[in-house]
């Protein structure tokens, strides 16, 4: 795969005086693409439910015939924890594979100049090599516990090359690591590790409970990278990157689960002991992804695993206050 290289500061796409719509603004991700936009000088549209129901594809084409959006960021999608992808794989296949399909054909039908897809670390084969590089893409067989998202989300690269080849479209694909940060879901069964964890810690240290619970073993290694950095690399990436291979955004840091446990548990201030439990799936047994390419044309702005934590106990006190969330959120 050739990398459209430039020089860092040396954009190859403006995103000055442009319409650029954000397609899941309610979403974590979404969120921080709009908050990250807000430093652009561009024009930055968001679509509510009334307005287009995002899994129709005739409500996604009118919607877009009447606001032209020049540039799409398609953070909308269907996501969740180890758990909610088992629970529902067929809502997380159908849904985003129609999100997809819907957005990226319209964004052809419409002349969009440049359209971001989203994905995740979890399109690659469950053993793939660490840290996993672009190309590991259906080189082997994915994690059961997210297949049906990962072959979703791996569609959502091939629509966007597809597009590419046959049509000239500049759609480019990112793939970002576990995010974590503001706006996230902090529902014990649905989330993911981080923000449930971060919830639990919170609540023992509230009720003085001596035991926090952690799902699996423990030992999983996952890499984590605030959203709002993933904001900015995404926002990078569509002004200095163009070209048909997808690419990996990552943080490079890498802990394991029992480690997460550990520095969520000092950030909030809960000093009980962990209980692991082994009814709970542990998933992926490492998911590292190999960011070269990224650092390569000149970003590299991650901060570290416990500054995010701290942002992000800052932001879950300011949402729910001292007692946290008392009942789920579901
Ligand atoms: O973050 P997580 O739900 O998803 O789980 P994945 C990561 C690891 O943390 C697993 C463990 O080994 C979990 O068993 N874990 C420990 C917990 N305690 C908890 C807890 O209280 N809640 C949760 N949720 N996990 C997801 C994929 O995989 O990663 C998605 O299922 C997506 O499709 C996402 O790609 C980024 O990292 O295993």
């Amino acid at each position: 795969m050739s990398i459209a290289k430039t020089a860092m500061n040396d954009p190859i796409f403006s995103l000055e005086g442009k319409s650029v719509w954000v397609a899941g603004h309610r979403g974590m991700v979404g969120s921080a693409l709009v908050r990250r936009l807000q430093r652009e000088k561009c024009t930055v549209l968001t679509t509510d439910r009334e307005d287009a129901d995002l899994v129709r594809q005739e409500e996604v084409e009118r919607w877009m015939n009447a606001n032209r959006p020049q540039v799409v960021f398609l953070a909308a999608a269907k996501v969740g924890g180890i758990q909610a992808n088992s629970s529902y794989p067929a809502q997380f296949l159908y849904e985003n594979l129609m999100i997809e399909a819907n957005i990226i054909h319209a964004a052809f039908k419409a002349d969009v100049e440049k359209l971001v897809f989203l994905g995740s670390t979890c399109i690659y084969p469950k053993l793939a090599p660490q840290p996993i590089p672009e190309d590991a893409l259906l080189t082997g067989p994915l994690e059961p516990t997210n297949e049906w998202y990962a072959i979703a989300k791996i569609a959502g690269i091939k629509l966007c090359q597809a597009y590419r080849r046959q049509y000239g479209c500049d759609f480019i694909a990112a793939q970002p690591t576990n995010l974590y940060g503001p706006g996230d879901n902090y529902d014990l069964e649905t989330s993911h590790a981080l923000p449930a964890l971060l919830r639990k810690a919170h609540e023992a240290k509230v009720s003085g409970a001596k035991t926090l619970t952690v799902w699996g073993s423990g030992e999983p290694l996952r890499e984590f990278l605030y959203v709002d950095d993933l904001a900015d690399a995404v926002v990078f990436l569509a002004k200095h990157y163009s070209g048909e291979g997808h690419i990996n955004v990552g943080s490079g840091e890498e802990v394991s689960i029992h480690q997460l446990a550990d520095t969520i548990c000092k950030v909030v201030g809960f000093d009980g002991q962990l209980k692991f439990d082994p009814s709970k799936p542990d998933g992926t047994p490492r998911k590292l992804a190999d960011v070269s390419k990224l650092k390569a044309l000149g970003w590299d702005g991650a901060r570290s695993l416990e500054d995010g934590q701290k942002a992000t106990y800052l932001d879950y006190c300011r949402e729910y206050g001292s007692a946290g969330l008392q009942k789920d959120t579901r």
